[in-house]
């Protein structure tokens, strides 16, 4: 059990609070209605961050901007070798600023420094994966349809893009959207969570340095209704595309519907991992503590539901309450910290109250359930929960917690069912050494991405994204700059148009 949290003062070199302005039109400007935002780093308690509140003016003259640089500019009209090119130079300067970035998620956000280190060579290996798709882009040829006729299908940039993200992974889940769109042309208004929106305004500085021309990314800072709203109604935006939660993601989908505008959704998750009796309970075990307790289970990919056989739920759960406690929750810019603190006090009370409710409703805490003493900031002792039907609040809704709730099966159809008995399905894990027990249940489970013997894995290469109420599109993958074109066919008639 961990004792009193100690919270070291941030060091002198990063200690703010820092002045940040919003990037409209490649120049750094206050919002036009005044006001501004404090971001109290969440482990520190203290003023970390100042950013400006912008409003539906400022949002519409970034949305200005980019649709100028895209009608009339030149990043849309660059070879896919030039985009690419610029893509590698942005790609090597965040490499090069790495821990900078690293350091302003981990305070904002209240993140193990450690695990940021680990997210920003994730963001850098796709912006170069990205640089990579601006050179393949290619549409289509068709001469099948007739001696003197042709087809040919173009792959366009679809064109303004706005950009809306949360505070759980503020650069990396930035650098799963914006690069892609860049190596497609498009150009973008950016709106971060306003709890963490310094890496993406640090972001800014290295677009700025490395000659993007101006308008192609505008970054508006503030809170959603004010600042991404009006992004989203702008007949000037052609996509959205959103990371939030489920409730958000569906009223942003309702407002594009005003313009028809593309939306692509990364929303919520209740991922299962599934355990049967002949897995490998000691690799499993971990995955299940990494993958309930990653990012103080603030994660959409988060394995907040632990369904394993009755015959080994006993054994399972004492194992996985053993490694809990090993886990070390504390400092976020502590090197060996692996669970940082809660976002904000009204997050702490959502999760407060699903617990509460489980309480209430006879559930039992073989590890946590409880809040742990610190010198700032809200920590979470890792939480189990047992003694729960799958029908309960806390084992069918996200909670974007530390805490995993424990269901059991007898039979691999009742596996399923639990495992598909959500409103999600963004991801799952299967644990068996039988390859048909694996395989069966992970075509039978309904979700996006299913970890066989492994979990939370992930590459650049392979796509990303939610079935059901989690989500619409894919990120990341060789198609991922393809969600941002549109297709337009030529008919090309040689010889004039037969009578
Ligand atoms: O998400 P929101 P928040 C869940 C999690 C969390 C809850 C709220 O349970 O407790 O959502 O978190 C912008 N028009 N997830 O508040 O509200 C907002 O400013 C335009 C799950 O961070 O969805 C931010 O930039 N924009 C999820 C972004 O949307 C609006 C990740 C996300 O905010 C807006 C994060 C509006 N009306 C939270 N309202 C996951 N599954 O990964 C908000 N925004």
């Amino acid at each position: 059990m961990t004792a009193h949290i100690t919270i070291a003062p941030i060091p002198e070199s990063q200690a703010g609070p820092r002045r940040y302005r919003l990037l409209i039109d490649g120049a750094w400007t206050e919002a036009r209605a005044g006001g501004t935002i404090e971001r109290v780093a969440p482990a520190h308690g203290v003023a970390v961050s100042i950013y400006e509140r912008a409003g539906r003016e400022d949002a519409l003259a970034a949305v200005a901007a980019a649709r100028a640089a895209f009608d009339n500019g030149t990043w849309p009209r660059m070879t896919g070798a030039e985009r690419s090119s610029l893509l590698l130079k942005v790609a090597a300067r965040i490499e090069a600023r790495a821990e900078e970035f690293a350091r302003l998620d981990a305070i904002e956000a209240g993140k193990p420094i450690a695990q940021v280190r680990g997210e920003m060579a994730g963001a850098v290996d796709i912006w170069r994966f990205a640089a990579a798709l601006a050179r393949t882009l290619h549409g289509q040829s068709f001469s099948t349809i007739g001696e003197t006729k042709l087809g040919v299908v173009l792959r366009e940039p679809i064109g303004v893009v706005s950009i809306i993200t949360p505070w759980n992974f503020p650069f990396l889940i930035l650098s799963q959207k914006l690069p892609f769109a860049l190596a497609a042309g498009c150009t973008a208004v950016v709106k971060p969570s306003e709890m963490t929106s310094a890496s993406a305004l640090l972001l800014g500085e290295i677009l700025i340095e490395v000659g993007l021309p101006k308008g192609v990314v505008n970054i508006v800072t503030g809170t959603g209704p004010e600042a991404g709203a009006p992004t989203v109604e702008s007949a000037d935006v052609d996509m959205l595309s959103f990371t939030g939660s489920t409730k958000v993601g569906k009223a942003l989908m309702a407002s594009a519907a005003g313009t028809l505008k593309k939306v692509s959704m990364e929303l919520g998750g209740k991922n299962a991992q599934i355990v049967f009796p002949d897995a490998d309970l000691e690799a499993a075990t971990d995955a299940i503590v990494f993958g309930a307790f990653f990012n103080a289970g603030e994660c959409c990919n988060a394995g907040s539901r632990l369904v394993v056989h009755a015959s080994i739920a006993e054994e399972l759960v004492e194992r996985v309450r053993a490694r809990s406690a090993r886990v070390r929750v504390g400092d976020p810019l502590d090197d060996a910290t692996v669970v940082g603190a809660l976002i904000s006090q009204d997050h702490t009370d959502k999760i407060g109250a699903y617990v509460e409710g489980a309480r209430g409703a006879g559930a039992r805490f073989p590890a946590g359930g409880a809040m742990l003493s610190a010198d700032s900031g809200r920590f979470m002792a890792p939480t189990i929960v047992t003694g729960v039907s799958p029908d309960m609040a806390i084992a069918r809704e996200e909670v974007f917690g530390p805490v995993l709730t424990v269901l059991t099966f007898e039979t691999p159809q009742e596996a399923i069912a639990i495992g598909n008995g959500t409103e999600y399905g963004l991801s799952a894990g299967v644990w068996s050494a039988n390859f048909d027990t694996c395989h069966l249940v992970s075509r039978a489970l309904r979700a996006g991405t299913v970890w066989i013997n492994t979990f939370m894995d992930g590459a650049s290469e392979l796509p990303f994204g939610g079935f059901k109420q989690s989500g619409l599109g894919r990120e990341l993958g060789i198609h991922a700059a393809l969600d941002y074109t549109e297709e337009k066919t030529l008919h090309l008639h040689s010889g004039g148009r037969p009578k």
